[in-house]
Formats: structure tokens, sequence, C-alpha cells
């Protein structure tokens, strides 16, 4: 036997998201998004890439979901575009857009892969950022629960997990202060900190919402969280890094799970608070089946005399990263799941993303021999085998990503799949790293 065995249960899937595979950014009554925008701007993609074509999955949903099924896949992540559903992000829904997940949703059921489905992966519709300002506005979170209530109706019949939002901060924080994202923008911390406010006010709705039309759903929802973990595994560098979790998620994290925010921590870290209410803070604390969280990499930390009793750890220069730059720390995922395990006792976690860029190549054979992918994924999967074999309660692992794809700011120029995409044809090609997934996913065990 595998040493390095998954319980029976354990659930095998990888991940993508609308904007950065579909396509088709005007068909079929798709309203326009704030990446739409946003990508169109001078500057802020390299090479001025868009998502109008991606990965044309728009078009391509049988042959991708084949491939699926090729590789025996049993679970697939993907996000609703909310601008497909409700063009203007409110008012009259497109019929159009329901049919196309519909369908999509039927066409994975029948190739035996369960969807687990993202409401709200960045694609904001640019009407609400034009009419409200977009998160910015209280009244986009009830906008995003009526979307909800509309996507859980028209697809909760067939669809049983549900995630609400992918990763708040990218769209919130990273696109008002910072402009790495859509829309853009330098406000002020509590203009930014506001605007996180309103999007766990969204989840919490949205959380709502899902269960009244599916009341047999698995609801969750997808972070990427700060993750330390002990430069030295001993008590006082364990102790530290216990400091650096919850300080450093005082402003998602924590207040989603525990319904407060740690005033002190927030302010240290984040600057001003936001604006909130006794009543809003139930709201955002929804009790939920499911923490999901998207690991790519955080750094070790060590003890300090600092008030706040810890120090992050600068990684050198020369150590081991991705090709976007990114150290690559497994041990990181073995702790993240620990802390989450003492934290959260046993709410069920799911690795809801995790893979690596890679400057892979296609050989004169046609074939892509990431091996540099390959050995990441089989670090990172032993940590996981590792924490659930001391009890963590980690159910599922979705490799991000399916395919290589539309990286936002980065455009095609940084490559996540295990499977490949030729843009000019559109030619899928299965790497190597995704025949080792399909084995792994085959054997249940990390290989
Ligand atoms: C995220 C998003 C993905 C990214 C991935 C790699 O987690 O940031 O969910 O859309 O492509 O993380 O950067």
């Amino acid at each position: 036997k595998n040493s390095y065995q998954f319980p029976a249960d354990f659930e095998w899937g990888a991940a993508t998201a609308a904007y950065q595979i579909e396509g088709a950014y005007n068909e079929d009554g798709r309203g326009m998004s704030t990446w739409d925008t946003f990508s169109r701007l001078p500057g802020r993609t390299l090479n001025g890439d868009t998502g109008n074509v991606a990965c044309d999955h728009y078009h391509r949903t049988e042959q991708d979901i084949a491939l699926m099924k090729q590789l025996g896949l049993k679970h697939y992540r993907f996000s609703i575009a909310w601008p497909r559903i409700l063009p203007n992000g409110e008012g009259e829904v497109n019929q159009a857009g329901i049919d196309f997940y519909s369908k999509l949703v039927d066409d994975l059921l029948a190739a035996g892969i369960e969807p687990l489905i993202t409401l709200f992966h960045w694609d904001l519709p640019q009407a609400l950022q034009d009419k409200y300002g977009g998160w910015k506005s209280r009244k986009v979170a009830e906008l995003f629960a009526e979307y909800a209530d509309i996507v859980t109706k028209a697809l909760g019949d067939r669809v049983k997990r549900w995630s609400t939002i992918n990763e708040i901060m990218c769209f919130t924080n990273m696109a008002h202060k910072t402009e790495q994202h859509a829309p853009g923008g330098k406000e002020t911390d509590q203009v930014a900190n506001q605007t996180v406010h309103h999007a766990m006010i969204g989840h919490g709705l949205a959380v709502q919402a899902i269960r009244n039309n599916v009341p047999d759903a698995i609801v969750g929802i997808v972070e990427c969280l700060f993750a330390p973990w002990p430069l030295h595994n001993t008590e006082s560098h364990l102790d530290a890094a216990r400091k650096a979790f919850k300080d450093r998620n005082a402003q998602i994290l924590f207040p989603l799970l525990t319904g407060e925010y740690d005033e002190v921590a927030y302010q240290r870290e984040f600057g001003d608070l936001p604006e909130y209410s006794a009543e809003d803070m139930k709201i955002i604390s929804e009790p939920l089946d499911y923490i999901g969280y998207n690991f790519y990499n955080h750094p070790p930390v060590r003890p300090s005399d600092k008030p706040w009793g810890f120090d992050i750890v600068d990684m050198p220069e020369a150590y081991p990263r991705t090709d976007m730059g990114w150290p690559i720390t497994p041990d990181a995922m073995y702790w993240l799941l620990k802390f989450s395990q003492e934290f959260f006792g046993d709410l069920p976690i799911y690795i809801t993303e995790n893979g690596m860029a890679a400057a892979d190549k296609v050989e004169r054979d046609g074939t892509v021999q990431d091996m540099d992918r390959i050995e990441f994924l089989r670090t990172h999967l032993r940590a996981c085998q590792r924490a659930i074999s001391e009890g963590v309660p980690l159910k599922g692992y979705y490799v991000w990503s399916l395919f290589d794809n539309f990286e936002w700011a980065f455009g095609y120029d940084k490559r996540f799949g295990i499977i490949r995409v030729e843009y000019d044809t559109q030619q899928r090609i299965i790497k190597e790293s995704g025949h080792y997934y399909s084995a792994v996913m085959a054997e249940n065990a990390v290989l």
C-alpha cells in the first residue's frame, strides 16, 4: 500500500474562472465587466492582453468536458459570469446566459463530474461600477445576493456545491488601493476597507439566498489568506506563526468565521476600520459548510520582541520559485491546514486552488514535459496527506488550473494549466503534469 494514500472519499478536482477561460465577451447578450474595461486600459495587463477570446471555452465546452473525462476528473470548480446572467448587474435576466451554464452543468453531470460553482470570481458587471461605484457601495452587496438567488433558482436542482466569492482581497484592496486588479483605483484605507466589508456582507446575504433555494446545498467561500509558517518547528516559532496567522487575517478570514473584528490587529495591519454594525457581523459570519483555501505561497515567520511578537522572514533571492517569482513553500500548506483546524475546529476544508506557473514549452514530439509542476504538485499533496493523517478535516483538492488561461494582469504570459492551450489555434495538449494528476486521482494517493 502506498504510504501517501488519501481517504476513500477524498474529492479530486480542477478549477477555472469565467473571465480567465470563456472568451465570447460580447456574445449572447453578455454585458461588460470591470475586467473587460480594466484590461483595455493602457498598461494594465502584460501585452495589453484581454479576456476577449481567452481559451474560447464558451464555444468548446463539449470538447473541454471530454478532456476532463479523459483525465478522470470527478470534480470541477468553475465560476459564473455575473454579466452573462444580468448584463446590467441588476434588472433584466439574460436567459441565454442561464442556458449556457445550465447546459454546462448537465453535460458535466452526464460525464460523471460534480460541479462546484463560484458565483463571483471578480468580473463585476461594469454597469454596477458605473452606477454605484461597485463594491464601494453596500447596494452592490444586496444586488449580489439577488444574483445569487437567480442563479441558485436556475441551477440548484442539480448543483449542490456552492461558493459565494473568490478571494475578497483581490477585487477590494488590490483593486481599490494597489491597482493590480479591476476596477483599479487609489483610495484611502478607509474606503478600500469598506469595500472589503461590503464584499463580506454580500457573501453572507448570498449564503442566505443559496440556503433558501437549495436546502441540501454545501455552501462556503474561497479565500486567499495569509498563511505564515514557523521557520523552525519549535514552540516559540509556532507561537509567532499563530500570532501572525491571527493578526494578518484580521480583515477577512477571522470576521467571516468568528463574526468579530479584532480592532487592534486590524488597525495595525490594515488601517482604519470600516463602518460596521453588530447586525453586519451576524450576516458576515453566516455558518458555512466548508472553507476553501487557495494556496500559492507564504513566508515563514520567527519570534520578535515587537509588541505583536513576530517577524516575517524575507526569502533569499536564490530561493526556488515559480515562473511568477513566487517562492515554493509546501510546508506552508501543511501549517495552513493545521492552523485552520486549531482556530476553526472541525470546519471542513477544501484546497480550492493550488498550482504553479511554469515556463512550459512544447517538445518536438508535441508533449509538454513540465517536471517542475509535477514536483510542485507532489510536495504540496504530501503536505495535504500529512495534515489529513494528523486528523485535519481536509475533504478535497482542486488543482489550479485545468487550462493555461488569462492570468489577470499577467495576460497569457503565465501558464498555470495541467492542460496547455495554444492560443493561436486553441489546440489543447495534456501536459505531463496532467497525466501525473490523472494517475494521482485514479490511485487516490501521492505518486
Ligand atoms: C486567484 C485566482 C486565480 C489566479 C490564480 C493564480 O486565486 O488569484 O483565483 O484566478 O489565476 O490564483 O494567480
